[in-house]
């Protein structure tokens, strides 16, 4: 009988699911199956896809991932909604979009919606790339809404990121609001066969040209149309998506972004650890009982923090 892992990396679909559902639940052998997972990960291109509700993400991906079978891929691709509670009928939607792809033995479908923190999300999002990763797949993609600052954190997991936009969504200029240029590396102008595609384009190539720091740049962001359900422009995504990876690896960014991604990771599990230490210590009432006293200036968070720094041994 063999482990989890190794039917994972042999290719069982059912082993990969379970997986997927142990990182889900913060079960805990999962961060043993992912240390064992590491050295086998790190092949695959990890796609970012966001962008305003509605402006026709899980449409494009869908046939992305069409044209990447043409081109003989196996793709993972991961629909993150970091807003559950209020958009759980978005992930439905997806689902039943994506159907069409769910019985194709090389593509691998997966919702995933927020339970806890900020944190939790994006770190359960890089986990199930890892997985998906060891498992052979890629490209993986990742679609959420682009609406703030949990989705930013998510897609920071991405080598490229495209930001999709459609005609008369007025999303350009809030896409510069949103810090949402400083993580785009293509712009998708989908429903390009609706009227003002051609328009909401040359917006949004002005809008890049007028930036400083964007003309200065080795890679000059793609402004591309996309027509999803004319099957219109996804192979020029497509190649874009390659040239982007292809600059990446050429200019060492790649190697770069990787690095910067681990630091942050093992901070990330470190101060994890910690939280769930000081839980462990402290009842609800007690928070409750501490946040009463500093709010009534009782006691001060900084000496608070100090004694439970303490209680859980970080101060000897
Ligand atoms: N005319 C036209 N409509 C499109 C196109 N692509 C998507 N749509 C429509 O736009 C609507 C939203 O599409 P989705 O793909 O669900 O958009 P989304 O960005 O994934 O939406 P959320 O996940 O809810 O944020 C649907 O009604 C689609 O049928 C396109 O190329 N042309
Ligand atoms: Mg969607």
């Amino acid at each position: 009988m063999q482990n989890i892992v190794e039917r994972l990396l042999n290719g069982d679909r059912r082993a990969l699911a379970r997986m997927v559902t142990l990182i889900e639940n913060e079960a805990p052998p999962a961060r043993r199956y992912l240390a064992e997972l590491h050295q086998h990960a790190g092949r695959a291109h990890i796609v970012g896809v966001t962008g305003a509700p509605g402006a026709g993400k899980s449409t494009l991906v869908t046939h992305l991932v069409r044209e990447l079978r043409r081109r003989e891929r196996k793709i993972g691709v991961i629909a993150v909604d970091p807003t559950s509670p209020f958009t759980g009928g978005a992930i439905l939607g997806d689902r039943i979009r994506m159907m069409e792809l769910a019985g194709d033995p090389n593509v691998f479908i997966r919702s995933m919606a927020s339970r806890g923190s900020l944190g939790g999300l994006a770190a359960s999002t890089r986990d199930v790339v890892r997985v998906l990763d060891a498992a052979g797949y890629d490209p993986i993609i990742i679609e959420t809404v682009g609406t703030g600052q949990a989705e930013v954190e998510v897609m920071r997991t991405a080598q490229t990121v495209l930001v999709v936009t459609a005609p008369g969504m007025g999303d350009e200029v809030q896409a510069i609001k949103a810090g949402i240029l400083e993580i785009a590396d293509i712009f998708v102008v989908s429903k390009a066969d609706k009227p003002g595609a051609d328009q909401t384009a040359a917006e949004l190539s002005m809008m890049l040209s007028l930036d400083p720091n964007r003309r200065k740049a080795a890679w000059r962001i793609p402004v591309l149309r996309t027509a999803a359900i004319k099957d219109q422009g996804l192979a020029q995504l497509a190649d874009a998506i390659q040239k982007h990876r292809e600059y990446l690896i050429e200019s060492g960014m790649l190697a770069q972004r990787a690095q910067r991604q681990v630091r942050s990771e093992i901070q990330a599990l470190i101060v994890h650890a910690v939280m769930n230490a000081v839980n462990e210590q402290v009842s609800e009432e007690e928070w409750h009982q501490l946040l009463e006293d500093i709010t009534k200036r009782e006691r001060d968070p900084y000496s608070v923090a100090n004694e439970l720094e303490e209680r859980i041994g970080l101060r000897l």
